[in-house]
């Protein structure tokens, strides 16, 4: 069945590669608009060999749309995600707008397709580029022993920040390597060139930052388990894209390293490296690809019922656009989208 989408925010980074990735994947498309802010009037866009203009993002260009897939600030979304759903559109959310709205359901497909047939608002919200990964490399784990407990402690490549944030970076990085001064952060908290920053997200009152808090309340719901804990620590490294994540998991039943292996070997979304053959998920390889690396399964030495894990993911696309064409995939797939 071929469907009628919208692209919202279609002129930013996650925008660009939502367009990329439904080509790629040859997303079944009927009819397709690209709108995006006013800033972008007069912009163009190409998908499948034809050229698009960008349109304004308004109440009337979401009339017969089936699908939207946006990626907007939490702004705009909250005040166009109702108006494409009201129109008759499932919206696939990657703001952080609605992820925690009980009648959202907020979906890894991997981990939770099943939530897509309890969509009460028109709205799926497409979770945060860390808590994704953690959870495609956690399912499998969680149904051999429960997940108790994990630390996460991130390693968040500049692009997480946007185009902004990469131009921050390079632009810095050009300098670093040239030994000149390093022109002052724009978008990043810090220097990121030859700098790791551990602040580059608002501070919350529970003195987490609000990306630390995303992933633990996401990761809580995307899982379907209130009960885990999880405590996270977010860091800014200097890497363009790709996210890595080093996981320690406390189960409630033991899980032997081979158990663990076995289950991520054949566990969807994931690639398991061996470290015995010198093989480690990194950055550089996980960048332009829709799998979640896992690699380094050990026991934790302190505890009996523990594993730890390294985890890394492109962040703008199964942290981001991919995560959210699959979703929609699966709308279609299911027969939710009619
Ligand atoms: C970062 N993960 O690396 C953030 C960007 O929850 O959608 C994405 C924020 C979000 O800064």
């Amino acid at each position: 069945m071929a469907v009628n989408v919208a692209v919202v925010g279609a002129t930013g980074a996650v925008g660009d590669l939502i367009r990329t990735v439904l080509a790629e994947r040859q997303f079944p498309v009927r009819t397709i608009k690209f709108l995006a802010s006013e800033k972008s009037a007069g912009k163009t866009v190409t998908f499948a060999g034809k050229t698009y203009p960008v349109e304004p993002i308004r109440a009337e260009a979401f009339a017969g749309v089936q699908i939207v897939l946006s990626s907007t600030p939490s702004s705009v979304s909250k005040e166009f995600s109702p108006i494409a759903a009201k129109a008759g559109a499932i919206v696939v959310d990657n703001s952080s707008a609605w992820r925690m709205d009980p009648d959202c359901p907020l979906v890894v497909p991997e981990v939770n397709a099943d939530q897509l047939h309890h969509i009460k608002k028109g709205i799926v919200a497409n979770p945060n580029c860390v808590a994704i990964p953690l959870c495609v490399a956690l399912k499998p784990l969680h149904d051999l022993g429960g997940v108790k407990r994990v630390v996460v402690c991130t390693y968040q490549s500049s692009s997480g920040k946007g185009a902004k944030g990469l131009a921050d970076f390079e632009s810095q990085l050009a300098a670093f390597a040239a030994g000149g001064p390093v022109p002052a952060p724009t978008a990043h908290r810090a220097q990121l060139a030859g700098n790791v920053i551990t602040l580059d997200w608002t501070l919350d009152p529970n003195g987490y930052t609000e990306e630390e808090n995303k992933v633990i309340n996401e990761t809580k719901k995307i899982l379907g388990d209130a009960t885990i804990g999880v405590n996270p620590t977010c860091v800014r490294v200097p890497v363009r894209v790709s996210h890595s994540e080093a996981v320690t998991v406390e189960f409630h039943r033991p899980v032997s390293v081979a158990a663990a292996k076995a289950a991520l070997a054949v566990a969807p979304g994931v690639v398991l490296m061996d470290e015995t053959k010198g093989e480690f998920p990194q950055p550089l390889h996980a960048t332009g690809t829709d799998h979640t690396y896992v690699g380094r399964v050990r026991q934790d030495p302190s505890c009996a019922n523990s594993l730890s894990l390294w985890v890394v993911a492109d962040n703008l696309r199964k942290g981001a656009a991919s995560n959210a064409v699959q979703c929609a995939e699966e709308l279609v797939k299911r027969g939710i989208v009619k």
